[in-house]
């Protein structure tokens, strides 16, 4: 089993997409380990966002995280971390296939709904920033066995 971290970003929150977004991964097959609503604060979203650091959009990226609520969660599942990055499309809501997150309800820029780690580093790095201290449950599920051979 691979946990992921994902976050609907300022814009899910605003278009009222939290609900289609979670249904579908949860329709999917991954089991909810964290869920939380924050708004980010800065250093933290610089933190999140580091490997950008440099890179002509860093700053926009970082304040636009940060610019309102954000829903924060950890999914696991079997490849959850490749499933989820499939599931969520390209970075360039544009370029998105249709069927994908990104795909189905975003079209430009950062206005691209929805983060989601990329490696398993960055899963574990991004898991301990984001929930911290002993907010992770554990727990299965009675339908894992109809999901899971
Ligand atoms: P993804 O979110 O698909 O994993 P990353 O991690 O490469 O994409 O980039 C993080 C975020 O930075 C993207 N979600 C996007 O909003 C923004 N971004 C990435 N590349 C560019 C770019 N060339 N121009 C503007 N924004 C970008």
């Amino acid at each position: 089993m691979e946990k992921t971290l994902v976050i609907i970003k300022p814009d899910g929150v605003q278009r009222g997409l939290i609900g289609p977004i979670l249904t579908r991964f949860e329709l999917r097959g991954f089991r909810i380990l964290a869920l939380k609503m924050l708004t980010v604060p800065k250093e933290m979203a610089e933190k999140h966002y580091a490997v950008h650091q440099g890179k002509f959009f860093y700053n926009d990226l970082v304040n636009y995280i940060s610019s309102g609520p954000v829903v924060a969660m950890i999914l696991e599942g079997v490849e959850a971390i490749k499933a989820v990055r499939l599931m969520v499309g390209a970075t360039r809501p544009y370029e998105a296939a249709p069927g994908t997150i990104r795909g189905d309800y975003a079209l430009t820029g950062l206005r691209n709904l929805i983060h989601a780690s990329d490696s398993p580093d960055t899963a574990a790095a991004e898991i301990a920033l984001w929930f911290p201290g002993n907010e992770v449950q554990s727990y299965s599920r009675d339908l894992d066995r109809w999901i899971y051979e």
